[in-house]
């Protein structure tokens, strides 16, 4: 009897030395139910575009907003975009927010995704689906539309003249590349004095740009316009063009997209003639997005934002002073 008395008293303090060693759990652990969990796939870093659509998704799903926000980064390959989707479903994610490399191939991780019952939110490039209930909603930009504006600047400056355009694709496959490319080739079909003399894809960087446009400038090609199809492949070639004592904005017309802080001062000093803005931040949208789901509410399928463009006479100083991006 004394000996199990002993045995019980052993016990209790082992268990109280125990108690007092054991690490106290993390306030983190603690308060992470208090928290929105968001996993955001995004494309990469490979454009000014990109790094401030970043910043914006997170800004706007911060800590002290109630989220935590658990962001991965593909490096523009939709492979490493579709193992994130997955660890996110594995870690038991509340949303899921997408921003898609390329238009296809989502099928089969957005089913696993739907099966888990996390919601999906697709933003900036749109995907080709078989069943549109594999995605809550999309936010983005019209970008056929954003073709279709440069190609109304190049006709009401270049209608009826000859043009030779070399044109820097962004990465083939993404929303951003087929709709731009596509606005370009209805105005090549309806304007056959403008002869489009090159066509590639630069990858939407810069490093890339440049490369393109000091190749053919080496092997001689002779054009007048560069039609780019994001900013940054803009800069790389504008830093080709002055390399090699060519001026832009006067030996060659160069018209870009995207229109962040950078490309607008480029369109005020002349060298950037007409760029077509697409916003990059999101993050708010995304957030009320998510409030609205929190609320048991359904947000409209399809979202475009609003956008404008800029050339030489549009242009303002107060623009410039209040972009964000
Ligand atoms: O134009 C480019 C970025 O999908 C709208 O991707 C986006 C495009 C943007 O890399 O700069």
């Amino acid at each position: 009897m004394k000996r199990n008395f002993f045995y019980l008293i052993s016990i209790l303090l082992l268990c109280l030395a125990l108690t007092a060693c054991a690490p106290a759990p993390t306030p983190a652990a603690e308060t992470y139910e208090d928290f929105v969990v968001v996993g955001f796939s995004q494309v990469g870093a490979e454009s000014d575009w990109r790094n401030a659509n970043t910043a914006s998704m997170q800004q706007a799903l911060s800590e002290e907003n109630g989220y935590r926000l658990i962001l991965d980064d593909a490096q523009q390959k939709q492979e490493r975009q579709i193992t994130a989707i997955r660890n996110f479903i594995h870690q038991g994610v509340d949303y899921i927010v997408l921003a898609p490399t390329t238009e296809k191939g989502w099928d089969t991780v957005l089913a696993e995704a739907k099966d888990a019952g996390i919601p999906v939110i697709i933003v900036d490039r749109r995907i080709e689906i078989s069943d549109d209930s594999l995605f809550t909603c999309w936010i983005g930009s019209d970008f056929l539309g954003e073709g279709r504006d440069a190609v109304r600047w190049l006709d009401a400056h270049y209608a009826g003249k000859p043009l030779r355009i070399v044109h820097l694709q962004g990465n083939i496959g993404s929303t951003a590349q087929i709709g731009r490319t596509a606005g370009l080739n209805e105005g090549l079909t309806s304007h056959p004095e403008w002869e489009l003399v090159y066509r590639e894809t630069g990858d939407f960087t810069q490093a890339k740009g440049q490369e393109l446009v000091e190749a053919l400038l080496a092997d001689g090609m002779e054009f007048d316009l560069i039609f780019s199809e994001n900013d940054n492949m803009a800069y790389g070639a504008i830093d080709a063009l002055k390399n090699a004592g060519l001026t832009p904005g006067k030996d060659v017309t160069i018209i870009s997209f995207d229109a962040s802080r950078h490309a607008l001062e480029l369109v005020m000093s002349g060298e950037i003639s007409y760029d077509v803005e697409c916003n990059p931040l999101h993050g708010p949208r995304v957030e009320a997005i998510i409030q609205r789901l929190e609320r048991g509410q359904t947000p409209p399928k399809l979202t475009y934002v609003e956008e404008t463009a800029f050339d030489t006479e549009t242009i303002t100083q107060s623009t410039l002073d209040s972009r964000g991006y």
